[in-house]
Parts: C-alpha cells; sequence; structure tokens
C-alpha cells in the first residue's frame, strides 16, 4: 500500500503478453484483467490487434499489452503485419511475458523468444498445465525453457482455470517499474467501444464457423448510436466471396442470427447495458490483401 513516509513505491509498468498462436495470451490477459476483453478461440491468429488490458491494485498498474500470435508458416500481407505488431509492441514494453503450452515446445516458441531484446526482462507463463496428464512431464519442458535466454522466472499456470495466476502476478510485478498509473483506477481497456463491438462479433465468427471461413472474414462497424440506455451497433461483415456469404448466412440466415445472440449477449455484458445489434455479410474480394482495405478495417 502506498501511504506516505517510507512505504512501498508505486509501481506502474508495459507488460507485453507475447508467445506463438493459440497459447492462450489473450485468455491470460482476460484472466489477469478479471473481465472479458480480449477475444479467443481454439483458432491460432484469433487475435488480429493488439489490445491492452489494465489491471490496477493498491499501490500498483499492470498495463497488459496482448498481441497476435507470432507465425512463420504462411506469408501474406495480414500476416507480415501482425507479425510487425508483435515486433513493435516489444519495443517501449519494461516487461514481457511469453507463453508456451505446457504440453510442447516448439520451434515456433524458441522463434518468438530469440525476437525478445535482450535487455527486456521476461517471465514465461506455462500455460494450460490443466490439460496434462502427466505434471512430471513439465520438468523437461521447464529445463528447455530455462535454455532459451535468461528468464526472470518461469511460472506453471492455467489461464482458464485461474491455477498459479497470482504467483504470476507476483513475478510480474516485481519487475514493473516504480512510477504513477498511466489509466484511472476504473479504466479496463484502451480501446472503444466500437473496437470491442467488432471484436466480440469476430470472436463469434471464429467460434461458430469451420476452419478455413473465419480468415476470410473481417467486421467493421458502421454505425454506433447511444440511444438512452440502448446501444445501436450496425457492423459490416467483409468476405472474399460470394459463397462464403451463403456459408456465413446459413440457412434462412440462421447462422448469422446465432453469431449476432452470442455477440450481444457478451456485449451486454461488458457494457452493462442492453445493445440492439444489426449485421450485414458483404463481400469484398481479396481483401486480406488488399493494403487499402486493411487500412480502412483498422488492420
Ligand atoms: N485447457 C486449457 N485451455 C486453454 C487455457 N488457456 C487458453 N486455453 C484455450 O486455448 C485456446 C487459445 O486461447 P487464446 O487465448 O485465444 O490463445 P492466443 O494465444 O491468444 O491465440 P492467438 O490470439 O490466436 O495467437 C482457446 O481455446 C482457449 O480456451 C488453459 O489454461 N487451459
Ligand atoms: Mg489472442
Amino acid at each position: 500500500m502506498s501511504a506516505a513516509g517510507g512505504a512501498a513505491p508505486h509501481r506502474c509498468g508495459h507488460v507485453a503478453i507475447v508467445g506463438r498462436p493459440s497459447v492462450g495470451k489473450s485468455t491470460l490477459v482476460n484472466r489477469l484483467v478479471g473481465q472479458k476483453l480480449t477475444i479467443t478461440s481454439s483458432k491460432p491468429q484469433t487475435t488480429r490487434h493488439r489490445i491492452v488490458g489494465i489491471l490496477t491494485e493498491p499501490g500498483r498498474q499492470f498495463v497488459l499489452v496482448d498481441t497476435p500470435g507470432f507465425q512463420t508458416l504462411h506469408r501474406s500481407r495480414l500476416n507480415e503485419r501482425l507479425n510487425r505488431a508483435v515486433v513493435d509492441s516489444l519495443a517501449g514494453v519494461d516487461v514481457a511475458v511469453l507463453v508456451v503450452d505446457g504440453a510442447r515446445l516448439t520451434q515456433a516458441d524458441r522463434n518468438v523468444a530469440a525476437l525478445l531484446p535482450a535487455g527486456l526482462p521476461v517471465v514465461v507463463a506455462v500455460n494450460k498445465v490443466d490439460a496434462l496428464a502427466d505434471k512430471k512431464a513439465l520438468l523437461p519442458l521447464i529445463g528447455g525453457i530455462a535454455e532459451l535466454r535468461p528468464f526472470a522466472a518461469i511460472v506453471p499456470v492455467s489461464a482458464e482455470k485461474g491455477t498459479q495466476i497470482d504467483a504470476l502476478k507476483e513475478e510480474i510485478a516485481k519487475l514493473l517499474p516504480e512510477g504513477p498509473a498511466i489509466y484511472g483506477e476504473d479504466e479496463l481497456t484502451d480501446r472503444d467501444e466500437r473496437f470491442l463491438a467488432a471484436e466480440f462479433v469476430r470472436e463469434k465468427i471464429f467460434r461458430l464457423l469451420g476452419d478455413e471461413l473465419p480468415y476470410a472474414t473481417a467486421v467493421a462497424i458502421d454505425r454506433f448510436e447511444h440511444d438512452g440506455p440502448v446501444r445501436r451497433i450496425f457492423a459490416s461483415i467483409y468476405v472474399d466471396k460470394a459463397s462464403q456469404r451463403a456459408i456465413l448466412l446459413g440457412a434462412r440466415g440462421g447462422r448469422m442470427k446465432e453469431i449476432g445472440a452470442a455477440a450481444r449477449r457478451d456485449l451486454e455484458a461488458l457494457f452493462g447495458g442492453p445493445v440492439y445489434l444489426e449485421l450485414w455479410v458483404r463481400v469484398k474480394k481479396g481483401w486480406a490483401d488488399d493494403a487499402a482495405a486493411l487500412r480502412r478495417l483498422g488492420l
């Protein structure tokens, strides 16, 4: 607690959450903040945008920077932008948390570790330990991690179940620089409601559609209005081809209704008030490789 005279100084810093796709970076940010802010799904590369989650506690503030999964497998203009977002997010942070999956250490994990600047303090979160049948397998995995570079700490956690999250938080807190809070104590994210609305719609597309289609979609908010306590949100979902539009709509628009209803429920919980959500599906050929289209969509 920061009281006058001899009390511990206030700490505040930027903490980049990095790792290969699907290791649970966004789940971890949501767990640390205690609120669902950043979208998650079982499909790799769910996160496309840097988003900050803010955790304020007595005497300290963590500014957690969620990043897209760094990936080296597929080349496209979108992926180049995602990877650049990861590298850029490492500049100017005080601490990094490297998230790995407790099931295995891969070349992709090593590639991400190699990106971390030498002087940057790094804590490793070995995630998904709840899914391990044999916890003893963690010891050689942790040994392998320790060889990659010096780490401030290596903490096995489960972001989904909340296991060891306080231990991880304390390791990060030790590395936060002294300084006043950057954000107000009631602020949870640096993103506005429009951004969060578009992301929550995208999450439902990732969760409710097959393996290919989510990557061919982008969501843009056309209008966002406040009508008393009601938020009225009009959004477009962009796809590459007419055939994808048909799949997204589903028979008699059923799939689109399901996406809209699920997104609306989450948005009502986040905003704490009623939401009216209207979705259109629009065909925009080649949007993932069109620099101008990506800029318009804020990517
Ligand atoms: N069993 C288990 N699953 C987890 C845990 N944390 C995350 N997951 C699951 O792992 C999947 C990926 O989680 P995300 O948080 O979206 O992963 P990410 O690293 O942000 O992924 P990208 O943004 O795509 O790079 C989701 O299905 C999560 O529910 C965990 O502690 N245990
Ligand atoms: Mg993510």
